[in-house]
């Protein structure tokens, strides 16, 4: 078993962490605040070609379709300074403009591709509706066949990047009967008559990211925007989701890193009782903890994204990484703050904002109790 990365990954830890540095860890505590991407940075991306990253260089993105584990590097080096950005470009590539990539016709790559690989389109992946969460089959937006078209109708909560988003995944239900079995997975242009952005969320964490309420309003979508098979939208959505839930695991280990890196740092630092509190063994075990945490978050993931690149079945895979990815963040990002003390509740140390980012990873595309589910339902269903 070989551990080390290739010359072009370790290439792009290097770039991407220096252009994190420079465009992202500055604004990082700015963007928290006001709820909103910098809009600096949010060219840089655009520049870096961060917006295309998983998608081919003939529909104009980075290259890095078939090397997960370089994306999930991007993403971790993203997250390690600002965990807000990491899930807006995780959520774009991972569960929108590569599963157009991936599942699109040729049509709706050249399309759609190129506006999402430059940035000047945002995806986003829209499930979750208001009795629709973790029952993924819940979904009560309909679309209804009217000649060449389907109309839309509905509304969608929760959608990462929606109120910025250009470019649609939509999941409507097809029919009445039997859910999983009659739902649609639709591309939607923002631009559509009829579609509408509502409430956009004040949220604990990752707030620099867009969080909204979407509204469809007899939205006409021509057939041509199926993506997929026009009833297989339930399957659809989890195969979407089993390789977006690798980016989010990607985005937690970059946040965990972060973490522990501060924890560091200020154990170095920080004296009480005459000495630096890293020579304390209370801190020390913390700190160990932490990096073990930290470290099979990125095992987990990395595995994830290379059983993903050899064509294997890799959903059991990608849930164990989003698990343990999200749980290493919480406890390294609790332990980051019980290390800071009075400092780490305050928000003049980035650990505050850690402790409120890595609680939503515990959360969205799919939560921990979710993950369980799909593991143990995978280990019953396939075996060990
Ligand atoms: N890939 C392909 N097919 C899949 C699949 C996957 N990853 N997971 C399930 N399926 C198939 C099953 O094989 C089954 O097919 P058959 O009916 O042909 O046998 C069908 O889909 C239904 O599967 P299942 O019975 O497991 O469906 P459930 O309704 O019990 O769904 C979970 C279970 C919890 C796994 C699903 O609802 C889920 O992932 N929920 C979380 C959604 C989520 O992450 N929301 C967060 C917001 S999205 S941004």
């Amino acid at each position: 078993m070989d551990f080390s990365l290739t010359e072009k990954q370790k290439m792009l830890r290097k770039i991407t962490r220096k252009f994190a540095e420079e465009y992202l860890v500055p604004v990082a505590k700015e963007s928290d605040e006001k709820q909103e991407l910098n809009k600096t940075a949010f060219k840089k991306m655009q520049e870096m070609n961060y917006f295309g990253a998983c998608l081919p260089v003939k529909y104009g993105g980075a290259g890095l379709e078939n090397d997960t584990i370089g994306f999930c590097i991007v993403i971790e080096e993203i997250s390690r300074a600002d965990a807000g950005w990491g899930i807006t470009i995780a959520v774009h590539n991972g569960v929108a403009a590569y599963p157009i990539y991936k599942y699109g016709t040729e049509e709706q790559k050249q399309t759609f591709l190129e506006d999402l690989a430059n940035g000047n389109k945002v995806g986003s992946f829209c499930l979750t509706e208001p009795n629709a969460g973790s029952d993924a089959a819940g979904v009560q937006l309909t679309a209804v066949k009217d000649g060449d078209e389907y109309i839309l109708n509905g509304t969608k909560i929760f959608s990462t990047s929606g109120g910025i988003a250009g470019t649609l995944l939509v999941v409507a239900k097809t029919g009445d009967k039997d859910s999983r079995r009659e739902m649609t997975v639709f591309i939607v242009d923002s631009k559509t008559p009829g579609y509408s952005v509502g409430v956009k969320e004040d949220k604990l964490g990752v707030r620099a990211s867009n969080t909204s309420e979407l509204v469809f309003e007899d939205v006409r979508v021509p057939q041509e925007n199926i993506l997929g098979q026009y009833g297989d939208g339930f399957k659809m959505a989890m195969r979407i989701l089993d390789f977006g839930r690798i980016g989010i695991a990607a985005q937690c280990l970059g946040l965990g890193q972060a973490a522990l890196e501060a924890s560091v740092k200020y154990s170095n630092e920080r004296v009480q009782f005459g000495k630096p509190i890293g020579r304390f063994q209370g801190i020390q075990w913390k700190l160990a903890d932490m990096a073990c945490a930290v470290e099979s978050a990125r095992l987990f993931t990395y595995k994830a994204a290379f059983i993903h690149d050899k064509g294997e079945d890799f959903g059991t895979a990608s849930s164990m990484a989003k698990l343990v990815a999200s749980e290493a963040a919480m406890q390294a990002a609790h332990d980051a703050v019980q290390i800071h003390g009075g400092y780490g509740l305050m928000k003049a140390y980035p650990v505050e904002r850690y402790f409120r980012d890595a609680k939503m990873g515990e959360i969205y595309e799919g939560t921990s109790e979710v993950q369980r589910m799909v593991i143990a339902g995978n280990l019953l269903r396939k075996g060990v």
